[in-house]
């Protein structure tokens, strides 16, 4: 560690108020010295201020003469102007480069380290290579963030080799000015990878073999083009699993594609297959086809970055202790070729013990794929709390990890951000700081505003992944008593509601960052309702405790009533929804329960009170799943008019032999249609579809005039109208039947 004549102050991570430009720095550096009489003039308010000088505005960048435009163009964004001989300097310069060969020896080791000093009198930057330069340029320019600079020395490097994002979600890809703006945001956080795999792009996946058309091919050049100016690997992934055949021709497809790709100027690849099963779905057959690309297309060029693969079983409680699958991955893959991992499941923190477990047997350290905050499976929430969970201490057990965020890629940089910060730093990763500086950084002028909308937006709700988040952590307390009718409990919930209106409004109306407001849109007007139901619940409680005239609870109570009838449509809106968005909530996990309890609670006074008998549920679903099959018991209903669809699953549903999903009704309904889509030909036959009357006698309804090769199960006429009181399709194949659930709707 480098010694000041000063005795120094070593901070490994903020919080001491002292450092005031430095704690602008995200993600959090590993090594910071500061003067120590920083910390001794803590006391007095303006204590921080004492290392602290106004950027220049004018500076002379001494550059070595081979300097590559990537760097320069960082530099050029700070505000000083460059300007020949003026004294103020800035030199700038990597490992071998003459400029700062008086730092030489303080450069850290690590790929993309660098070293930075600020001074009164001038700066240095010293980067390992050229990314380790662009990222103290990075630190500089945040440093700078609010026209001071900060008298300091960070030494700096990342901890993960491969730190950023996949874009591997099913639903609306991001936009090309999305994407764009992505990248620019990657390159300030330090991040270096982007993959680029969305599900639904045809060209990725389901027509893998077929070329871009020249307008899509140029806009993905034009990705990589920003990519590399923000030193972002930018990864294309092929997705051939669905219907690859393991012969001579298909591998040819395979490497034409590729090569089709490398010609657009992309040098990162990934070939992913996850979500299928079959012949696409062998080990074997997959890390040979991995290694002939291997050898005929990535060294064949020699300046291809190593594959990377999604496996099939890409996470633990998909896979075997002995799993072959695996082994022939690890046995059977090149060394260096890279594999992906999700954790212990689907969706879940990546822990120490499980990071062990699976690195043992794919012989080489997995490259996470961390599916948060994705919100595919879950599409009515929209997630912007905190990043926390993951182990900090395997740092040097993966060698990679890059996040799969929502389809809304805006709203996704909350959590990004903490990821940059999490992968760079990982010992000194604070989910909560780190949490509070992105959603500053996302909307600096509306961010109190923006906290709050987000504590109303962290859980996932119920769902088949069982991946939960914690929601309104600061209103636990508040939320447990108002459900129990605390005075004192209640008027804080009521501020709350009050403060969740003001955020919307704020939020709705703010012009700061048009492309998040855009997508919060839906849930912010939601919000505005909820805020209306949860203000009009707390006054119930004080129109009975202050003895109110009676008519006056009963406009509240109609008023709360109607509110939730308002908040159901606005949440089945045609104008709002569209395939990939079926719904819109929030507060789920703690604030609308409350209410819930508090609304009932009110009621059964009201009730007590004056011997009526008003409904004392605000809640209502009338519709249930009772399944014998894991992954589909918890999915989601969306109802709007008389369509009733149940959430789509993205993974392959396992349907064990006699398995069954039985759909609930609270009431008898008349069925006049259903639409089963298992993304499988001829599925009809494995199943067996049956009604329950509503004399309580289940009866079968005939399939077999269905197109033997249809993935989708329809119903119509044969139903004629039947009543039900539930209905049930189960699995009589005598055996497990994979398959996708695509799409389950009924219409009664
Ligand atoms: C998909 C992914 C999807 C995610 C969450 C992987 C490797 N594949 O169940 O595309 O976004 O889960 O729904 C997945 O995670 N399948």
């Amino acid at each position: 560690m480098k010694k000041t004549f000063f005795s120094a102050l070593v901070m490994a991570a903020f919080g001491l108020g002292a450092s005031a430009q430095l704690s602008l720095v995200s993600p959090v550096p590993q090594r910071i010295i500061v003067p120590a009489a920083t910390i001794q003039l803590v006391c007095p308010p303006d204590a921080g201020q004492y290392n602290l000088f106004e950027v220049p505005t004018e500076w002379q960048v001494v550059a070595p003469k081979n300097a590559s435009e990537f760097v320069l163009k960082a530099l050029a964004e700070a505000k000083p102007v460059n300007v020949e001989g003026c004294g103020f300097k800035v030199t700038i310069g990597t490992a071998n480069d003459a400029t700062v060969k008086k730092v030489k020896k303080l450069i850290p080791p690590q790929a993309e380290g660098y070293y930075l000093d600020v001074t009164r009198e001038g700066i240095t930057i010293a980067g390992r290579d050229q990314r380790g330069l662009y990222y103290g340029i990075q630190t500089l320019l945040q440093i700078m963030g609010e026209d001071r600079l900060e008298v300091c020395t960070v030494t700096d490097w990342p901890d993960v080799a491969f730190r950023g994002s996949i874009e591997g979600f099913y639903g609306r890809p991001w936009s090309h000015e999305h994407r764009l703006r992505q990248l620019d945001f990657y390159g300030k956080n330090k991040m270096n990878v982007y993959i680029y795999g969305p599900k639904d792009d045809p060209y990725h996946r389901k027509n893998w073999r077929e070329a871009y058309p020249a307008e899509e091919a140029a806009k993905i050049q034009e990705l990589n083009e920003r990519a590399k100016l923000r030193g972002v690997n930018f990864y294309w992934a092929i997705h051939p699993g669905l219907d690859i055949q393991w012969n001579d021709a298909d591998r040819q497809n395979l490497v034409n594609k590729l090569e089709k790709m490398y010609d657009l100027g992309i040098r990162s690849f990934a070939v992913f297959f996850d979500d299928i099963w079959g012949e696409g779905a062998k080990g074997e057959n997959q890390a040979a086809l991995l290694n002939y690309v291997d050898d005929v297309f990535v060294k064949k060029h020699g300046d291809i970055a190593p594959l990377l693969l999604c496996p099939t079983e890409y996470n633990r409680a998909w896979s075997r202790n002995d799993s072959p699958y695996l082994a022939a991955l690890g046995d059977g893959l090149h060394k260096g070729i890279e594999v992906m991992w999700t954790g212990n499941s689907v969706v879940h923190t990546i822990n120490k013990e499980g990071q062990q477990w699976i690195n043992d047997r794919i012989k080489r350290q997995a490259y996470i794929w961390w599916n948060f905050p994705v919100n595919d499976f879950v599409r009515d929430h929209i997630l912007l709390g905190p990043t926390y969970g993951n182990d900090l201490d395997i740092a040097d057990m993966l060698s990679g990890f890059v996040s799969n965020p929502m389809q809304y890629a805006e709203s996704s940089k909350i959590a990004l951000y903490s990821i940059a910060d999490y992968t760079w730093n990982m010992k000194d990763y604070d989910w909560q700081t780190s949490w509070e500086k992105a959603i500053k950084n996302l909307l600096p002028s509306e961010a109190s505003a923006l906290r709050t909308f987000a504590i109303f937006n962290e859980d996932l709700g119920p769902n088949g992944h069982g991946f939960r988040r914690d929601e309104g952590r600061e209103m636990a307390k508040i939320c447990e008593l108002a459900g129990q009718g605390d005075a004192h409990a209640v008027n804080e919930l009521n501020a709350y509601s009050a403060l969740l209106q003001s955020a919307a409004h704020e939020l709705i109306t703010s012009t700061e960052n048009p492309w998040l407001i855009d997508e919060l849109r839906p849930w912010l007007m939601q919000a505005n309702f909820l805020a209306v139901y949860g203000q009009t619940v707390c006054a119930m409680k004080s129109a009975i405790d202050y003895g109110w005239d009676e008519r006056r609870f009963l406009d509240l109570y109609e008023t709360a009533k109607d509110t939730r009838r308002i908040m159901f449509q606005n949440e089945n809106d045609p104008a709002q929804l569209h395939e990939y968005q079926t719904g819109t909530k929030l507060g789920t996990l703690r604030y609308l329960p409350a209410l819930n309890k508090l609304f009932a609670l009110q009621v059964d006074r009201y009730n007590a009170k004056h011997g009526t008998a008003l409904d004392t549920n605000a809640d209502y679903c009338p519709y249930h799943i009772d399944s014998s099959v894991e992954q589909l018991k918890l999915l989601p209903f969306k109802i709007y008019g008389g369509e009733v669809s149940i959430n789509p699953s993205n993974e392959v549903i396992k349907w064990p032999a006699d398995s069954y999903f039985t759909v609930d009704c609270e009431q008898v309904i008349t069925l006049r249609g259903m639409d089963f889509n298992f993304g499988t030909p001829g599925i009809a036959s494995k199943f067996r579809l049956e009604v329950l009357s509503p004399e309580g006698e289940w009866q079968e309804v005939s399939l077999l005039h269905y197109k033997e090769q249809d993935p989708v199960i329809h119903t119509g006429n044969e139903l004629g109208g039947m009543q039900a009181k539930a209905f049930r399709i189960v699995n009589i194949s005598g055996e497990e039947v994979q398959c996708y659930f695509r799409h389950f709707k009924f219409n009664k």
